[in-house]
Order: structure tokens, then sequence, then C-alpha cells
């Protein structure tokens, strides 16, 4: 029997709207996503860069307007991959609209606004979905299967470091990320919120926490034009107004411990988000700088014989490696995005998910949140739970 399918409106044609656009043009390639995603309608602020993009992607139609898109009837899923400031008014109109919705992380600015997208995706009933891409990496969906089989025991240590360092030159110049208004936080909201989705993913719930952050360079040349990471400088500066560094403490629900550090101030690491988990029977280490590789090592193993080993996930056997290629020929950064499109479609077919839902999107703001306010208040800080 034919597959089904669903007409996708992407918001968004930067680095997100490339991502998320090579997603929906491979999934049916590789996979057989049920639903499979018709690309209809892309839309971007500026309408002639649009209708270019719409051409180089393969979009059917462009529009410049966000709301025309949710108002579209032949839209059945409108994926928000903008900066964070849109997002809440876009989640909660594209729901109304009845559209399923697919959201960049983090999910919204702040936990009030959070609990508003959830509410309005449960009264529309509509799919939800929050693009923590990492849960899809093989070597982690590996992961995930190790501990929930008790390969590692008991869970006692969550060791995060998410290290980049684009902002390191001085001259780099300001771009949304580094606007409150636009982007909400800096490395916190960016990159601590990937580690904790990661540890909600493999280990709980995180019930308090303590943390500290930093501005080091607080005023910069203002923007020019800028793309992905890179920017060129315009005229005079710009005050940075989110902190280039976010780092805290963890208590879990479990009783596990974590430990979590975020900066974009760290020469030579690029995207080093790496953790460690340690557990009563092993540990597993993983570095997407290396993603096809989880480091695992085992206190069953003989005496003599023990140590860290490294396992190549790009078998068959491992989680989306079969609709690639043979083993040890690698994956990257871009199929995380196509595995986060196959589970889209999967969730809207009614299939069980790996992916983090807008629920697990708002714990994780609710965490963002308490890290501030134990910033603000210099003391240890209650997560809200979220229902
Ligand atoms: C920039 O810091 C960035 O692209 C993040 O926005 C992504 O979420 C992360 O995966 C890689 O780094």
């Amino acid at each position: 029997m034919a597959a089904k399918s669903v007409n996708v409106a992407l918001i968004g044609t930067k680095f997100m709207g490339k991502a998320h656009s090579n997603a929906y043009l491979k999934v049916g390639k590789f996979f057989d996503p049920d639903p499979t995603p018709v690309m209809k309608a892309i839309c971007g602020r500026h309408a002639d860069e649009t209708a270019e993009f719409a051409k180089r992607f393969g979009w059917e139609s462009h529009e410049s307007d966000w709301h025309k898109v949710c108002e579209r009837k032949d839209i059945d899923v409108v994926d928000i991959s903008t900066p964070g400031s849109l997002h809440h008014d876009m989640a909660v109109a594209a729901a109304k609209a009845g559209k399923h919705v697919f959201c960049e992380k983090p999910l919204a600015f702040n936990l009030k606004d959070a609990r508003e997208m959830l509410d309005a995706v449960r009264k529309a009933k509509v799919v939800n979905m929050v693009n923590f891409n990492y849960r899809v990496v093989p070597a982690i969906a590996l992961a995930k299967q190790m501990i929930a089989a008790g390969e590692i025991g008991e869970i006692r240590h969550f060791r995060a470091t998410y290290l980049q360092d684009w902002l390191n030159d001085p001259k780099f110049p300001m771009n949304w990320r580094l606007r409150k208004d636009a982007a909400g936080s800096g490395a916190n909201g960016d990159l601590n919120a990937h580690h904790i989705d990661m540890a909600r993913f493999l280990v709980g719930d995180i019930a308090e926490v303590v943390g500290m952050k930093k501005t080091f360079i607080v005023e910069r040349p203002a923007e020019g034009r800028s793309a992905g990471l890179t920017a060129t400088a315009g005229e005079g500066t710009e005050k940075v107004t989110v902190d280039d560094a976010t780092l805290f403490l963890a208590k879990f629900s479990s009783g596990a411990l974590g430990s979590f550090e975020a900066t974009r101030m760290a020469p030579g690491r690029k995207n080093y988000n790496r953790f460690e988990i340690n557990g009563s029977k092993g540990s597993l280490v993983f570095n997407f700088e290396e993603m096809n590789l989880l480091q695992f090592y085992n206190c069953a193993d003989p005496a003599g014989r023990q140590g860290f080993k490294s396992i190549m996930a790009t078998e068959g056997v491992h989680p989306y490696v079969g609709g690639w290629w043979p083993p040890g020929h690698v994956l990257g950064y871009e199929h995380t995005f196509v595995h986060a499109v196959y589970e889209l479609m999967g969730a809207i077919g009614g299939k069980k998910t790996i992916m983090a839902d807008f629920r697990d999107g708002a714990q994780c703001v609710a965490v963002l949140d308490a890290v501030e306010k134990s910033i603000d208040e210099g003391k240890w800080a209650k997560v809200e739970k979220v229902e």
C-alpha cells in the first residue's frame, strides 16, 4: 500500500532552514517514512531570497509572512526553524490552526511561554516535537538502548561539556544569537539545552541546580550580514546581552549527580559536545566531534583486559544506520536531521518516537529557568515539574 503524505511548511531559510530542507529532501530517499513529507511551502522574511531558496531546495511555493503559512488550508505540518523569539507565537498559531508542529530548540524563552505552547498543542491534539537532534545520532540512540538494558547499571554521574570557540575573537560581530531579545540566552539556551535534554533522555529528570555564568566580551562590532555561525561587521559597536558561558551542577531525581559546562569561548573546540555517564557496572562516553563512536567501559571485562572500547556505530544493527551506507562509511551532522524528520513522520503516522515532545521541551526550559534563578539568587534552585 502506498504511504500517505503530509504537506510541510518550513519557516526559516538560514542554518536550520537548510538543515531541515535537506532532511525533507533526503528522508524518503533513504528511509520509508509513512506518511511521506511533501515540501509544500518555505517561508522567509525576504521574498527574493526565499524564492531563490525555494528553487534551490525544491519547495513548491514560498511565503514571506508566517501567519499566512499557518492559515494555509493545504499545510499539515509547520516546521519552526527560526530564532527563539518567534517560536511561541508561531507554534501557538500553528496549533490553533490544527497543524502538527515541529520546533527548533530551545522550545521557548521561559517556562510560562513553554507552558502556553504545550497547552496549545494539547488542546489542538496535534503531533508536537522539539528538534533535539542529538537524540537520533546512532551512537547516542545506541547508548539509550544500552542504558535501558542495564549495561552500565545504576547511573551515578552525568558529566557534560559543550564547548565551541566561534566567539573567542573579540572582533567577531554581533548576530541574533548574542541578543537576549532574539535568542533568550546565550550558551545556556543554545548549548546547555542540548545536554539538559540529553541528561533527561539518558538519566532522568533533574530536580535541583546551582549555576554561574559570564559574558567575557560585553561589546562587539555591530552586525553587517550573518549566516550560520559566521558574520561580517557593520558600522559601530553593540552591547552583547547574553552569556558567553554558563556552568551548573545538578541533582537528578534518581539521586545521580550532574555537571554541565557550556561555552563559546574554548579555542580549538568547534562543536565539542561531550558527555560521560558513570554507572555501577560501567561507563559510556560520547563526543560529537567523533560522532560515529561510543566509548564503553565494562566492569565485567576480565581483570587485566579492562579498558574503554570504541564502538563504531555504523553497522546495520545500529539505530538508523540500515538506511545509509555499509559499515564504516561514517555519518555526519546532517544525517541527524534526516533521522529527526523520519521520527516526525513516524509520530504523525502514530508510531512511538524517541524524539522530544513539547512536554520534554518545556521541562528542559524549566531547568534552564532554574539555572538562571539560581544564578540570580546565588543558591540552589528547584526545577519546576511540567506535567
Ligand atoms: C550553534 O551554537 C549551534 O549551531 C547550536 O545552535 C546547535 O543547536 C548545536 O547543535 C550546534 O551549535
